[in-house]
């Protein structure tokens, strides 16, 4: 039979879409439990978003000794790290280097990206379909498809004329980009803009940033890993994972258990010196209630605020760039090196779009209502349409011929952000509905994959072929997920996490901010009770027959 009528004609247990940590991870699991899987990933290696996210400066904000996988103590052990924060280059050798040890390439069919799946009631069977091969039919498939793999490019009139070199952060090239005497534009000051400018900057002739919203930025103080520091982690790792499986974040980090407004004046500006020192995200560690409280949240803001107008000389400058629109944290806290410093480098200049915003881009560069800009590059750092873009970019059919896009029409509806009522046999790695993004999302795709391999052993035992999600207990879910989210300050940005970056998205808060540790409480003690608020069918006629 020709291979590709002969990969028609069989039924994996799994398909797992995506080769990202969560792909990867759930692969290995499948293996261990002796069930037959395949992973189809778009891109031509392993590693998702450190795959395709290359630009200059790419590095994780988690530590990288808690940025990993912890489910092997041997992998763990023999990995080593150069920095506390490690660069793309270094994080894609990693996920390179899990491929080999657990030799995950052979179960992968890279450079395929998967279209459409259905699912077929009679044979309880999805058919998976792709842009390069036969159908794949398996009776489950897995989505690891990511929450933030799904760029997305601004529709800026002229877009398309422009004679230079265009970029976008989340799908940059894979060789060196040389940026030696070029005037380079960088449209946009979130994460990915905060990270490369500074890069940029010192290669670049000029870089004008283009900046239509100020963003919070923390310095990471980033630092080669000192060898004892290493070994601490290594010798205490089993111990110091549990720990942060148990947090709100999955990351092991100093809280000051108090609320901001229990210090006086002087204590508090002493104490958040000390975490800028400290540096990175755990800025928002510094008092327990930032995220809850805004007068709380307007003192670490002051505070940030002071040090943008202490590091930007020019203090006009200065003002642009302090973020007044929403309260620290409640979009994605950037961390940087030397973002702030590169401000008043001769040859950057701050272009603010608030009041002069993008008119076209022509074919030499951008215009403004204001100006012109000649440039030779343009790099698009906008961002993705995060948690449901990659997802509702495949074309999903359920039970009864109900789409995924319907179903989600409002906003994404899930029971745990591990399934959809209607999607039989489908799951999600760190849905929409799950800590994932406000989260260490390696411990937060490690706790997915291990639930949903411990749930599908447990089909197995129990005889059970179909797992559905109620949809009582998914209407539930997304209940509390919003009335969770509505108790804090989150829901008061504009940002990506609310969908407010793309045009025409339905505005729901689509992560659980309820916490790690309180939410796996919550997946296992489902796991217990018989997996509660899923409805599981025996196998049918036809299933047994196609087996
Ligand atoms: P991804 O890594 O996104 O992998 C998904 C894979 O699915 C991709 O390879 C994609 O090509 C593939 N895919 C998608 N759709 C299809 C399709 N239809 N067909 C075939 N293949 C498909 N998180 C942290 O916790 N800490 C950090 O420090 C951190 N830093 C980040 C820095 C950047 C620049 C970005 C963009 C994100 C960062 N994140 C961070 C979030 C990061 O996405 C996750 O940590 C993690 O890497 C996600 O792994 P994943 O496997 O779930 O998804
Ligand atoms: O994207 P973003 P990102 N004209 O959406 C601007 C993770 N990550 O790639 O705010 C002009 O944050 C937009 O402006 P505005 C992390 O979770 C982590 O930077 O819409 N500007 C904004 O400034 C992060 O949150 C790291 O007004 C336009 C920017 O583009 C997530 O990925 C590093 C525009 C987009 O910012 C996404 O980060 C990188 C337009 N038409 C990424 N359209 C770490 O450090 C958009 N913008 C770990």
């Amino acid at each position: 039979m020709p291979q590709d009528a002969a990969e028609s004609a069989r039924i994996h247990d799994v398909v797992i879409v995506g080769a990202g940590f969560g792909g990867m991870y759930m692969l290995h699991r499948l293996r261990g439990l002796g069930l037959s899987a395949k992973v189809i990933e778009a891109g031509s290696g392993v590693g998702g978003t450190w795959y395709w996210n290359r630009y200059p400066g790419a590095r994780c904000d988690v530590e990288s000794m808690q940025y990993s996988f912890g489910f092997s103590d041997e992998l763990q052990q023999a990995w080593r790290w150069s920095e506390l924060f490690s660069g793309q280059p270094e994080i894609l050798r990693y996920a390179n280097f899990v491929a080999d040890t657990f030799d995950l390439r052979r179960d992968i069919t890279f450079n395929t990206r998967v279209q459409a799946a259905s699912w077929d009631e009679a044979t309880a069977c999805w058919t998976v379909s792709t842009d390069s091969t036969a159908p794949v039919r398996a009776h489950h498939v897995i989505m690891a498809t990511g929450c933030l793999s799904s760029s997305r490019m601004p529709d800026i009139a002229g877009r398309d004329t422009f004679k230079g070199r265009t970029f976008h952060t989340g799908q940059w090239p894979h060789q060196e980009i040389d940026f030696t005497d070029q005037v380079v534009g960088v449209i946009g000051t979130g994460s990915s803009a905060i990270q490369s400018i500074p890069v940029i900057a010192a290669q670049a002739k000029h870089v004008y940033v283009f900046q239509r919203t100020p963003n919070f930025s923390i310095p990471s103080r980033n630092a080669p890993i000192q060898a004892e520091y290493e070994a601490q982690w290594k010798r205490d790792y089993t111990r110091r994972r549990a720990e942060a499986r148990k947090t709100r974040s999955g990351v092991l980090s100093p809280l000051n258990d108090k609320s901001a407004l229990a210090d006086s004046e002087a204590d508090r500006r002493a104490h958040y010196e000390q975490r800028w020192k400290l540096g990175g995200t755990y800025f928002m560690q510094s008092y327990n209630d930032l995220a809850l409280n805004k007068a709380s949240n307007d003192t670490a803001v002051a505070f940030v605020h002071e040090k943008i107008r202490s590091i930007v000389q020019d203090p006009a400058i200065a003002e642009k760039l302090l973020p007044t629109n929403h309260p620290i944290g409640t979009k994605r806290i950037c961390v940087d090196t030397h973002y702030y410093e590169t401000f008043n480098r001769p040859n950057v200049t701050l272009v603010d779009l608030h009041d002069t915003p993008i008119s076209q881009i022509t074919p030499d560069g951008l215009d403004t209502s204001a100006q012109s800009y000649g440039l030779d590059a343009i790099i698009f750092a906008t961002g993705f349409d995060a948690m449901t873009g990659t997802l509702l970019k495949i074309d999903i059919h359920g039970r009864n011929g109900a789409t995924l896009r319907d179903s989600w029409a409002a906003g994404p509806h899930t029971y745990l952000g591990l399934m959809t009522a209607g999607m039989p046999n489908m799951f999600m790695i760190t849905g929409p509905g799950s800590p994932s993004v406000l989260s260490n999302m390696i411990v937060s795709i490690e706790q997915h994959v291990d639930w949903i391999a411990e749930c599908l052993a447990w089909m197995r035992s129990n005889r059970k072929s179909v797992i559905d999600a109620d949809q009582a207990a998914q209407d539930a879910w997304v209940a509390h997920v919003n009335d969770v989210a509505h108790r804090t300050l989150y829901p008061q940005a504009n940002s990506w996490y609310m969908g407010a970056n793309i045009p025409g998205k339905p505005q729901v808060f689509m992560p659980y901010i309820g916490g790690v540790g309180v939410y796996r409480e919550k997946c296992e003690a489902i796991a217990a009770a018989g997996y509660e608020g899923f409805v599981m069918t025996h196998a049918t006629a036809a299933v047994q027959a196609a087996e």
